[in-house]
C-alpha cells in the first residue's frame, strides 16, 4: 500500500479529526507519528487531555456494568469475530505496525497474528473460566469459588509491541467481562488507533459499545490519573523498570493491583555440547530481530570456554551477513530495520563506548548506519566481554541489538552469571544432555531465576498459550496464556450450607 492513508481506507476506518495526513506540523496537543525508516512523519494525532480521559473512565465504568451481564460464550463470540476482522486485515496492519515502528514485513504481521492466536485463545477461554469446589469439613455443606469480571481496566503499552500486547490484555480481559481503556505509546499512536478501531468496531456491530477504549497522551495528563484513578481494579503496564516502579507504587497506594511487564536482561547459554547448528540461528534472532527491540532480545551469550573461539567465529560471520540486509523494513530480504528513532540511536551508541571503555572488545558492527533512507539505522553489533567477565554495562537493557558476550568454565559458574542480573524475564539453554538442560530448570528453583526459560530455544518469540512475564525487576506479572486471565478477574469463595443445621467451622460450638 502506498501510504498510512490507504491503509485506514482499507480497513474501513473513519478516523475522523483525530488523525490528520495532511499539512502535518508539530504543536501543542498533537503527537506526530513518525516513520522510524525514513525520519519522516506518517500523520498528527491529536492528543486527549484530563477531560477525554474522564470522558473515557466514566464511560467505560457504564459499559463494563452492561458487558459484564452478558454470558462469557457470548462474549466470547464477540472476541471471535473480532479475531476474524485482524485475520481478515493482517497483511494491511502489520504493514502499519512496519511503517510505525520499523519492523520488518513478517514481524509486523506477526505482531498481528499474535492478536489472532490471543483471540482464539480467548475464545476457548470464554467457555472455561473454571472455578473448583473443595470437600467441606462440614457435612453437607459446599466450599467453592467462582471467578466474576473485575471492572474496567487500564492497560498501558509500549512501542516495542504496540498491537500484540494491548490484544493480550483486552481479548483476554474481554472474555472475562471487562472494558480495556488503552494507553498506548506516543511512538506507536496509528496502530492503537487502528486495531482499538476494529476491535470497537465490532462489537458495536454486535451491540456492544464502549469495551475497547483509547486514550492517548501524555505521561503527566494522561498516564498518571488513569493509574492513580480508583475506578480502574488493574492497571496491566509494559514498558520499562523506571516506568514500572512508579505504577507500582501508585497502584499500590490506592491498594489496586497491577500486571507488570517490564525490562529484560535476558541470556542464552551455550553449554559445551550445544548443537550449534540450532544455536547460532536462535541467538542471531533472538539478538537482532526487531533490531534488538523486543523485551525478550538475547542480551548475553555466556559460551563454554571449549566452543568460545568457534561461535565466536560463526557469530561474527553470521552477523556479517545479516548486516547486508540492513534496510527498508517492508522490503523482501530485508532483516534488520531501524531503532525507533534517534534517542535510541544515541542510546546504543552510549553503550557501545561504555563497553569498550569497560574493556570490551568490538567483534561485529558498533557504528550507526547512514542508509539512503535516512531513518535510525544501526549495525548488529557483537561484542566480547574482557577475560575477568567484568561488563558492567551488560547489567543494563538497551533497547538496540548488541549481544555481550562472556566465555564461562563450568556450568555452575554459567548458571551464577545467567542469575546475577536485575531482570528476570527470558532465557535459553542450549545443550544435548538432559542433566544440563534439567539443572537449568531444576525444580528446587536454583535454576533459571526467569519468568521464561527454554531449552532449545532462543529467548524471544514467545507463544501466546504460556504464561508471558518475569521476575524480580521485570514486574512479576503474567499476560497471554496459561491461567493469566485470572487477573482479570475477582474470586469469590462461597460456603453453602444445605444440612438444615447450623455448624461453625473449626468445630466451634457457640451455644
Ligand atoms: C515484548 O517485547 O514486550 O516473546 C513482548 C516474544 C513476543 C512478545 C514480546 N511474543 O518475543
Amino acid at each position: 500500500m502506498e501510504s498510512v492513508r490507504d491503509i485506514f481506507a482499507s480497513l474501513g476506518l473513519q478516523v475522523g479529526p483525530r488523525v490528520r495526513f495532511d499539512g502535518v506540523q508539530p504543536g501543542p496537543g498533537v503527537v506526530i507519528s513518525d516513520n522510524p525508516a525514513t525520519g519522516r512523519p506518517l500523520a498528527a494525532v491529536t492528543l486527549d487531555g484530563g477531560s477525554e480521559l474522564e470522558t473515557q473512565i466514566a464511560g467505560a465504568t457504564a459499559s463494563f456494568r452492561a458487558w459484564r451481564a452478558v454470558p462469557a460464550p457470548v462474549r466470547g463470540q464477540v472476541v471471535r469475530a473480532i479475531g476474524d476482522e485482524f485475520r481478515r486485515h493482517k497483511a494491511a496492519l502489520g504493514e502499519l505496525v512496519s511503517l510505525e515502528v520499523g519492523k520488518i514485513r513478517a514481524e509486523g504481521e506477526g505482531e498481528i497474528q499474535e492478536i489472532v492466536d490471543i483471540a482464539d485463545f480467548a475464545v476457548g477461554l470464554s467457555r472455561q473460566l473454571p472455578g473448583s469446589v473443595f470437600p467441606s469439613e462440614r457435612s453437607r455443606h459446599r466450599l467453592m469459588e467462582q471467578w466474576l469480571p473485575l471492572g474496567p481496566i487500564g492497560c498501558i503499552s509500549a512501542f516495542n509491541f504496540p498491537a500484540a500486547v494491548w490484544a493480550w490484555n483486552a481479548m483476554v480481559a474481554a472474555v472475562c467481562g471487562d472494558v480495556t481503556v488503552w494507553k498506548p505509546s506516543l511512538l506507536a499512536p496509528l496502530t492503537a488507533v487502528a486495531c482499538n478501531g476494529i476491535a470497537d468496531r465490532v462489537a458495536r456491530s454486535m451491540g456492544h459499545e464502549g469495551v475497547f477504549r483509547l486514550v492517548i497522551g501524555d505521561d503527566q495528563t494522561v498516564g498518571e490519573p488513569l493509574v492513580a484513578d480508583r475506578r480502574l481494579p488493574l492497571i496491566s503496564a509494559t514498558g520499562s523498570c523506571r516506568m514500572g516502579r512508579r505504577v507500582g507504587q501508585v497502584v499500590a497506594g490506592r491498594l489496586g493491583r497491577c500486571l507488570l511487564e517490564l525490562g529484560g536482561n535476558n541470556a542464552c547459554i551455550v553449554h559445551a555440547d550445544a548443537d550449534l547448528s540450532l544455536a547460532i540461528p536462535a541467538v542471531v534472532f533472538g539478538a537482532v530481530g526487531t533490531a534488538g527491540q523486543r523485551c525478550t532480545t538475547t542480551r548475553r551469550l555466556l559460551v563454554h570456554r571449549s566452543i568460545l573461539p568457534e561461535v565466536t567465529r560463526r557469530l561474527t560471520a553470521a552477523y556479517a551477513q545479516v548486516a547486508q540486509r540492513i534496510g527498508d523494513p517492508l522490503a523482501a530480504g530485508t532483516l534488520v530495520g531501524p531503532l525507533i528513532n534517534a534517542q535510541a540511536v544515541q542510546g546504543f551508541t552510549a553503550a557501545v563506548a561504555a563497553a569498550k571503555s569497560q574493556g570490551g572488545t568490538v567483534l561485529f558492527g558498533g557504528e550507526p548506519v547512514a542508509h539512503p533512507l535516512g531513518g535510525h539505522f544501526v549495525q548488529p553489533t557483537l561484542i566480547a566481554a574482557p577475560a575477568s567477565g567484568q561488563l558492567p554495562i551488560a547489567r543494563h537493557e538497551t533497547f538496540a541489538p548488541i549481544l555481550y558476550v562472556f566465555g564461562y568454565d563450568d556450568l555452575e559458574q554459567a548458571m551464577a552469571m545467567h542469575n546475577e542480573v536485575d531482570q528476570g524475564l527470558s532465557s535459553a539453554i542450549f545443550t544435548e544432555s538432559f542433566r544440563v538442560a534439567e539443572r537449568f530448570l531444576a525444580a528446587d528453583g536454583s535454576g533459571s531465576d526467569c519468568g521464561i526459560a527454554n531449552v532449545n530455544c532462543g529467548t524471544s518469540g514467545a507463544e501466546i498459550g504460556g504464561a508471558f512475564g518475569g521476575e524480580k525487576d521485570t514486574g512479576g506479572g503474567r499476560e497471554s496464556g496459561s491461567d493469566s486471565w485470572k487477573a482479570y478477574m475477582r474470586r469469590q469463595t462461597s460456603a453453602i450450607n444445605a444440612s438444615g443445621r447450623m455448624e461453625l467451622a473449626q468445630g466451634i460450638r457457640f451455644e
